[in-house]
């Protein structure tokens, strides 16, 4: 990779515009691509323990894009068709895709949409914060990236080096399911709870909620097996634990979402579980349930 690469972000939300943020500050030629269609974005961006300061970004920019060396897109996962559709005339072949999002699911759209290009896959556990043009970085995470699709013998490693620099610690993972996986568990636990209950990830620590998240990662535990990755039940709750602690204050992305009365995530994370499990003939009562009060919530929002 050159030293100044030529990056779109896809998506303009808090991850979306950390990643946007932190390559800039690298020199890198990055710009913003957004729903509207404004040829600019700015943020004022608080680093952690520091004072806000303003970033603009060229955004929606055609040439931009199809000279772009990346596109990183960190939309949600249900919305990756959808922003893809309208650009992907303009991606230029050699543009190495990176996909970030919460959930597993969308590798089979990215498959029929972007068949030849080579597309890798990223998991961060970063936290932002975005609200009335205001970006906070508000927690440090770490980010594991490896190959999902790729067809052109290139070393892609030298992207986790590159995102490394933004934002330390991204690490390369030669199975990057392992990882999406990992980060599934976490958020089949804390997510719908948090969602349905509408508190704080810090909150799950209560002993009301104790028997709930073991149930949960019961279940996730035997489809993680089954899928051919080691783990335990006790692993994946005392990693559920260690999230909510260190998390504390945050309100997850479906917590919000339900406040918001937006669309949730849920079909990617806990419907992506019950799919997997379904395959494997496995039970998974605990997540079935709440894949359904989820989905009951999203269906009354408005009413
Ligand atoms: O990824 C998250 C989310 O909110 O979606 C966690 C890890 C639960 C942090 O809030």
């Amino acid at each position: 990779m050159d030293i100044n690469v030529k990056i779109t972000v896809l998506g303009a939300g808090a991850i979306g515009s950390l990643w946007a943020v932190a390559l800039k500050q690298q020199q890198h030629d990055v710009q913003v691509w957004t729903r509207s269609s404004n040829p600019d974005y700015s943020v004022n961006y608080q680093a952690l323990n520091d004072n806000p300061q303003p970033f603009l970004f060229t955004a929606n920019n055609i040439e931009h894009l199809s000279q772009s060396d990346l596109l990183l897109v960190t939309v949600k996962s249900f919305q990756v068709e959808m922003a893809l559709a309208p650009i992907i005339n303009h991606i230029p072949a050699s543009c190495i895709i990176v996909i970030m999002h919460n959930g597993i699911g969308s590798q089979e759209i990215i498959k029929q949409q972007l068949p030849t290009h080579d597309t890798l896959y990223a998991t961060t556990s970063q936290a932002a914060l975005k609200s009335e043009g205001l970006l906070r970085h508000t927690g440090n995470g770490q980010t594991f990236i490896g190959a999902m699709q790729t067809n052109t013998p290139r070393d892609f490693s030298s992207i986790a080096e590159l995102l490394d620099q933004a934002l330390t610690p991204c690490k390369w993972h030669t199975d990057i399911m392992q990882p999406l996986w990992q980060k599934l568990a976490i958020n089949c636990a804390i997510n719908p709870l948090t969602a349905i209950n509408q508190c704080s990830n810090g909150e799950l620590a209560q002993a009301q909620y104790q028997s709930q998240l073991k149930q949960i990662c019961n279940e996730v535990a035997l489809v993680m097996t089954a899928e051919g990755y080691q783990t335990t039940a006790q692993a994946l709750y005392k990693q559920v634990l260690m999230v909510t602690h260190a998390t504390a204050n945050n309100y997850s992305s479906m917590n919000r979402d339900v406040f918001y009365q937006r669309q949730t995530e849920i079909d990617y994370i806990t419907g992506y579980l019950i799919r997997r499990a379904k395959q494997y003939d496995i039970a998974v009562p605990a997540n079935q349930q709440l894949w359904q009060r989820i989905k009951s919530m999203e269906s009354s929002y408005h009413a």
